[in-house]
């Protein structure tokens, strides 16, 4: 799904700002029909943004169920004879959308857009009335799941994952106009031959007139010179001496895609941005380019204080500036797909994506079932079952093709921390490893692996291009004993080793409360997080096949309040969740650039 943009067939209009909002936690408005007026008794959210931490109280903090977003909006007058498209960017977890009253989508999935074509039910310079019901019920069929409990104090959410179940619009939302007939999708696929890039492309015309259209896709380089030109649906450009892009270089080049009817006018354009690069996984090394890459850097999340996982440029800027102080070259989008303004950065930074699924907490004997879920078996035709596999399967498509331009996506992560000992686990993963090679056969694809399944026990890594690791010695196992975990961690990493795969520490990490010191480094310390990020890249640094690093996490963030496992949230963020380095922060920085 193409994101909207202005050209000069194309116009757009952002819908954020201050929304009518109601929690509806009885659902009593699809029984009455909110959508088929304005909504009685309403407050002001902030659009995009979670709902959760702006009012104080628990009714929105711990909400479950629906919530009712309203706004009204003027399409402009110069629209006529455009399609008109209503696209949100996400809503977490589902929605289903009304254009004055009357239903246009219904979205499963907290994190990728949808859209609907309400040319029909519009007019050109009048006003149109959206209505968005966001659920953020989690169930054992929803990526990711969860567990709605009735109880007599109301209804409780269940979920086996670290981070708070924010909810409501956290992206933008759009109105835009393209021509009837239209670019309705661009592919395209890069690599390097010697000093050639090679683009190759697919474009999807649709409309009433897009049998008769041809397509032309002229490439320039970042000084808009032309480098390459083609005509056709699909083809291959070639662009000798090209400048690739890569780690550190976001060079960008610009496919100008347009429809030209019969006299060669042009019926509509769209301006794909394309970086020219190879990946591969060749023995241990992940090549980019290739050139051996190591990937250095975080797991992440969308987290800031009030906003939740409203995206904000404010702190897009910042984490990316943050992120290159200390000389990261990459992140993971742990535990979903980000908002699509954070690829096109990094796409523009030079800074490298493993890109992943909502699939988090599909594992029921995590931290000895500290999230409750010991009492569930994790697959199973009453937990996750073939609904939750093909929900599994959408969110991979979905992804996929967002996400699939994109040059800093380096590497598809399915899923993160599943139960993956199992038998029921490897054929519950084993088409999903499938369909995502099928969708997308030019990127390596993984999983993250537990520490529940080491070596020898998980039958899900052998599926996979590279081998992710998250791993905790010297904090949930060893704590406190960094010599014994240095051990540990290393007898362990070498097994993984001789499997002849790239590995990729996409997890270490301690919790330290900023400011806390102790002489003798222990637990919770400032002084502690520092020698425990010096043994783990001891331990690294020793193994071959280590390719990458990711510290947990970039910085503190919001957790469930139901459990006296965490202090205000997860802290073995670098950075505070106000974005204060950590004494971390300052190794990281010694270790990752030159100024160590
Ligand atoms: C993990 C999870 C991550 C948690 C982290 C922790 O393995 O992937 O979501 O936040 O551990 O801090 O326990």
């Amino acid at each position: 799904m193409l994101r909207p943009q202005d050209t000069l067939t194309r116009e757009r209009k952002r819908l954020d700002g201050l929304w009518d909002f109601r929690l509806d936690a009885e659902a009593e408005g699809r029984t009455a029909g909110w959508q088929d007026g304005s909504l009685a008794g309403a407050t002001r959210m902030p659009v995009p943004a979670s709902y959760n931490d702006i009012v104080p109280g628990t009714q929105g903090r711990d909400h479950v169920g629906d919530a009712w977003y309203q706004t009204v909006a003027r399409v402009p007058r110069g629209w006529a004879d455009q399609r008109v498209v209503l696209r949100f960017d996400s809503a977490t977890h589902a929605a289903t959308v009304w254009l004055d009253g009357q239903r246009v989508v219904q979205h499963e999935g907290g994190y990728t857009p949808f859209e609907a074509d309400v040319t029909q039910l519009v007019t050109p310079g009048a006003e149109f009335r959206v209505t968005a019901l966001v659920n953020n019920e989690l169930t054992f069929q929803t990526i990711p799941p969860g567990i709605v409990h009735d109880t007599p104090h109301g209804r409780r959410q269940q979920y086996f994952h670290d981070f708070y179940n924010f909810a409501g619009l956290h992206r933008s939302v759009w109105l835009y106009a393209t021509p009837t007939t239209y670019v309705d999708d661009v592919t395209v696929v890069t690599d390097v031959d010697g000093t050639t890039g090679v683009v190759r492309y697919d474009v999807v015309a649709a409309g009433p007139a897009a049998g008769d259209v041809s397509v032309r896709v002229t490439l320039r380089d970042a000084a808009g010179e032309v480098v390459a030109q083609a005509d056709g649906a699909s083809g291959t450009l070639t662009v000798p001496d090209a400048h690739l892009w890569a780690p550190g270089d976001g060079y960008l080049h610009d496919a100008h895609v347009t429809l030209l009817d019969a006299a060669g006018e042009v019926v509509d354009e769209y301006h794909q941005s394309v970086g020219i690069r190879s990946v591969e996984v060749r023995g241990t090394q992940f090549l980019v380019n290739g050139e051996p890459f190591y990937f250095r850097g975080f797991g992440k999340h969308e987290d800031t204080p009030v906003r939740g996982k409203g995206h904000d440029d404010v702190f897009l800027v910042h984490d990316f500036a943050l992120m290159d102080w200390m000389g990261a070259n990459s992140f993971r989008t742990s535990h979903y797909p980000y908002a699509e303004e954070v690829y096109d950065y990094a796409d523009r930074q030079g800074i490298v994506v493993i890109d992943e699924v909502a699939a988090v907490g599909q594992n029921m004997g995590l931290a000895g079932g500290i999230f409750g879920g010991q009492n569930y078996t994790t697959f199973s035709p009453e937990t996750v079952d073939d609904d939750a596999q093909a929900a599994h399967a959408q969110a991979i498509r979905e992804l996929v093709a967002r996400d699939k331009n994109h040059p800093s996506v380096v590497l598809w992560s399915i899923a993160n921390e599943p139960e993956s000992d199992t038998d029921a686990a490897r054929a519950y993963f084993e088409p999903l490893f499938a369909l995502a090679r099928e969708l997308d056969p030019s990127r390596p694809v993984g999983f993250v692996n537990v520490m529940l399944a080491p070596h020898g026990r998980c039958q899900v890594s052998e599926l996979g291009d590279v081998l992710m690791l998250n791993r905790y010695y010297g904090w949930y196992v060893h704590t406190g004993d960094l010599a014994a975990a240095e051990d540990a961690w290393r007898a362990e990493l070498e097994q993984w080793a001789g499997d002849g795969k790239p590995i990729i520490i996409t997890e270490y990490g301690a919790d330290t409360v900023a400011g806390l010191h102790s002489l003798t480094p222990e637990p919770w310390s400032e002084e502690y997080q520092e020698a425990y990020l010096d043994m783990n890249h001891r331990v690294f640094d020793s193994v071959d096949a280590v390719v990458g690093e990711h510290v947990w996490n970039f910085a503190d963030f919001r957790t469930s309040s139901t459990s006296v496992f965490r202090v205000d949230g997860n802290k073995k963020g670098v950075f505070t969740r106000d974005r204060r380095p950590k004494a971390a922060a300052h190794l990281l920085r010694r270790r990752w650039t030159s100024a160590g």
